[in-house]
């Protein structure tokens, strides 16, 4: 979808440029993820004197006026957070080197899941030229997760900004919790502008609850020249709230596999035909009862919406042997 429409937006924007004066000016050197070490100082470094986005942020929600953040790194990308979300609640203008050559991203071997910006209410904010990926939040079981890569309380531009791959909820086969999740990608309480912009590829996954896999907004939004694609909502409809167990929750996430493997070819499954290639895979024993036990765990899982009503279809229902 690409959307060119309220010049609105970017009229507000120049007034918001033209109004902001900035009191320092942080470049950021590093690409590691560590804090400022003293934010009365106003000056951006680390233990070390490496001025990191972290510590540049840190500094500048310390320091009185409004601030801006450049780069100026040896290897351009990507950021690696490892320690958690980035909150910001200051003015602040935040400018990166292109989309294609900055990333910010929360790490690939973090064993943490978080999302990458944070902005409170009542700041403006403007980021420009970098792209925001990998953000993921996991509310625990029956909980509501939002914002997987970025949450907005406040007026936030983003202009040249790529925002993708960032999730909200299950991630695509991975059951481990029952949840709500919005806004996969962004989401926004506050005002949102979006300039030449893409958003791809984001998910908001949860098996009560999900919508907004790109953006979820309760607030103002505005794109121009924006292009949101490829972003995904898996919800699966629940129809009885039940809590599973951690292994019958990861049985449950390998027949989604199987059936969904099977749905992209066009095909819908019987409660044997999964049992069958469970058994092939070796995750089950072929036994009478181990069949029991998948029919009842499918039956479970579908009422519970763990897994999609379609893709099982039901002319086995009454077959209770092998
Ligand atoms: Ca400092």
């Amino acid at each position: 979808m690409k959307v060119t429409i309220l010049f609105v937006g970017l009229l507000a924007f120049l007034f918001t440029f033209s109004t902001q004066t900035f009191a320092a000016t942080f470049v950021v050197d590093n690409n590691g993820d560590t804090n400022d070490v003293n934010t009365a100082d106003n000056l951006c470094a680390d233990s070390s004197n490496n001025c990191t986005l972290r510590a540049a942020i840190e500094q500048a929600n310390a320091s009185a006026g409004d601030d801006s953040i450049t780069f100026s790194l040896a290897a351009a990308s990507p950021i690696e957070l490892t320690i958690g979300e980035l909150p910001i609640n200051t003015n602040i203008i935040i400018v990166g080197t292109g989309e294609n050559q900055l990333t910010v991203q929360r790490s690939t071997t973090s064993a943490t899941n978080f999302r990458i910006f944070n902005i409170t209410g009542g700041v403006n904010v403007t980021i420009s030229d970098l792209t925001i990926s990998g953000g993921r939040l996991m509310p625990a079981s029956f909980n509501l997760g939002v914002g997987g890569g970025i949450y907005n309380e406040g007026i936030l531009n983003l202009i040249n900004i790529t925002v993708k791959n960032n999730n909200v909820g299950i991630p695509f086969n991975q059951l481990t919790s029952q949840t709500r999740a919005l806004g996969g990608g962004i989401y926004n309480t506050g005002t949102l502008y979006l300039m030449n912009s893409t958003v791809s590829n984001n998910t908001s996954a949860g098996s009560i609850t999900a919508e907004g896999g790109g953006i979820y907004s309760t607030g103002g939004l505005s794109l121009t020249n924006t292009i949101i694609t490829g972003d995904k909502n898996m919800a699966k409809i629940c129809f009885e709230p039940k809590e599973f167990r951690q292994n019958t929750l990861a049985l449950i996430d390998k027949c989604n596999v199987i059936l969904e493997r099977y749905d992209a070819a066009g095909f819908d499954m019987t409660v044997r035909q999964v049992y069958y290639q469970l058994v092939a895979a070796d995750e089950i024993e072929n036994s009478e009862k181990s069949y029991n036990k998948i029919q009842g765990l499918l039956n479970d899982a579908r009422l519970a919406g763990l897994v999609d009503w379609d893709f099982i279809v039901d002319r086995t229902r009454q077959l209770r042997k092998l």
